[in-house]
């Protein structure tokens, strides 16, 4: 009987040791990027439900309670909608505030820190789109309600 119960311990000891080694290995897997020199750009634009038929791919709503949702995670080259669809006007922005200096990407036409801004004002049932190329974990926020915050995770392709 002891004999018995060794031998379920030593079982119990060698599933966690080889299964410790296969998470341990999947991990050091992880997909390894080595970015372009200049990747994309994400090309945001601004536009209207009811008159913009642009596609998009993912959707975060903005809410009365903030963004919804405000933490996702995509893969590279996903373009990403964010729509007005509460009572007052907002204004998504890469963090951090005021600076919005936080997404990588900037071109000589940005209104304040990176691309990742939609450098307007969006009433209800307007939407700022942008494509996100650079791999990484992305702080954004409403401008206007800096309180009101997400964060954009994009993997490697
Ligand atoms: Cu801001």
């Amino acid at each position: 009987m002891e004999q018995k119960s060794l031998w379920t311990v030593g079982g119990i000891l060698l599933c966690a040791a080889v299964g410790g080694i296969l998470i341990w290995h999947h991990l050091s897997q992880s997909p390894s990027y080595t970015p372009p020199a200049q990747e994309p750009p994400g090309k945001g634009v601004v536009g209207n439900v009811k008159l913009n038929k642009d596609s998009y791919d993912t959707l975060i709503t903005y809410t009365d309670s903030g963004f919804t949702p405000s933490d996702i995670t995509i893969a590279q080259g996903t373009r990403v909608r964010f729509l007005n669809n509460s009572a007052q006007e907002i204004w998504p922005a890469s963090g951090i505030h005021p600076t919005h200096t936080l997404y990588p990407e900037k071109e000589s036409g940005d209104c304040l820190g990176s691309s990742f801004d939609s450098c307007t004002t969006l009433a209800k049932g307007e939407f700022y789109d942008f494509t996100f190329y650079y791999v990484g974990a992305w702080p954004y926020h409403d401008h206007l309600h800096a309180y009101q915050t997400g964060t954009i995770t994009v993997t490697a392709k």
